[in-house]
């Protein structure tokens, strides 16, 4: 009997060495040490066993047991620690790769625009509103001192949906829906930027589609004075330097008087350049006083309150911020184009 567990202590130890799984492990466990396992097997034939026998070979078996037990747990433990080794090798990162690039989105050149001429009129008190670009002829022409089959309504071919509503051809309407809002009282100090529609041929300084900025000053006193001090602070800022501005007459139906300004060259300072076709002079706005008519129509008493407003292209301001010549350029996507304004 004795050589029956040396023996089996020695197979065991071979089979628990060879060993490379928890399951095997846990077969060998079974095999050797379970209710029916084998060791169980040799000390159930102790009973034959003489009296003086017993005691020795019970005191051997406990022993094989325990030894095996040991193995096990050593050679559980040796697994386990080869198998997190085996992981952690497969699920290595190395953190010292260089990371796959992402493209970086930048901000288009008209939204840069458009968030400083809003700034620097917030800056000056004044408000953003936004509206419909979809809109009633009502608020685009009627409100606008337009009357139905006036000839002015030509100077802005528009884009009908129904007879009496199509895309809005100037963000005027904006700044009367806010005149409404108002119900009469003031001051009324609101810029609108925003999409507008004409039906133009689209070339490099005209597109059917295209931004603006519009400007509305309501309250007492509201002159001239205000609308040149007002746009000349909003021009030097916008082009960062200092700058000559006049005012030349003009016409639009919702103005009177109208005018329109230009800035000194921002390229020559006014010595004549190319960009403003050597007059020294370039047009970058037009303005006016709004007309009784649009300030009344909009529940405003022109006795009491005069008011100006001004009216800008994007486009053609950020053609010469940044001296593009298409205004093609802003719709087309190009990212060699749009890449140039990345650190806006
Ligand atoms: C109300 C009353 C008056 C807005 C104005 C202009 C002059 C103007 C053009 C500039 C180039 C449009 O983008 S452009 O083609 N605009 O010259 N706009 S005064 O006058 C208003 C607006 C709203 C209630």
């Amino acid at each position: 009997m004795r050589e029956r567990l040396e023996a089996l202590k020695e197979e065991a130890r071979s089979l628990i060495q060879a060993a490379h799984d928890p399951e095997k492990l846990k077969q060998l466990r079974v095999k050797y040490l379970g209710k029916k396992g084998e060791l169980t097997g040799v000390l159930r034939g102790m009973k034959d066993l003489s009296p003086e026998e017993r005691p020795v070979v019970g005191s051997l078996a406990n022993e094989v047991r325990s030894q095996l037990e040991q193995w096990m747990e050593a050679k559980e433990r040796q697994i386990s620690e080869a198998l997190l080794e085996e992981r952690l090798k497969a699920e290595a990162v190395d953190v010292t790769l260089p990371a796959h690039p992402r493209p970086f989105g930048g901000i288009h050149p008209l939204s840069a625009i458009t968030e400083e001429i809003e700034d620097i009129f917030i800056g000056m008190g004044f408000e953003v509103a936004e509206g419909p670009e979809v809109e009633w002829d009502s608020y685009n022409f009627e409100a606008l001192n337009f009357p139905k089959e006036h000839p002015a309504r030509d100077m802005q071919d528009s884009f009908y949906i129904t007879s009496d509503i199509l895309l809005r051809t100037h963000t005027s309407p904006v700044q009367v829906h806010a005149m409404e809002e108002r119900e009469g009282q003031v001051p009324v100090k609101v810029i609108c930027p925003g999409k507008v529609y004409r039906r133009d041929d689209d070339d490099a300084t005209h597109s059917h589609q295209f931004a603006q900025v519009e400007g509305l000053v309501v309250d007492r006193g509201i002159s001239m004075g205000e609308l040149h001090g007002t746009l000349e602070a909003f021009a030097e800022k916008m082009f960062a330097m200092e700058l000559e501005t006049r005012l030349r007459p003009s016409y639009f139906p919702f103005t009177e008087p109208s005018v329109e300004m230009d800035i000194s060259c921002v390229q020559c300072g006014g010595n004549g350049c190319g960009m403003c076709k050597h007059t020294g002079w370039i047009e970058i706005l037009g303005a006016g006083m709004v007309h009784p008519r649009v300030l009344e129509g909009a529940g405003y008493d022109s006795e009491r309150y005069t008011g100006f407003a001004f009216g800008m292209g994007l486009e053609r301001i950020a053609l010469l911020k940044y001296g593009i010549d298409d205004i093609r350029q802003f719709y087309t996507n190009d990212l060699k184009f749009l890449r140039q304004f990345q650190s806006l």
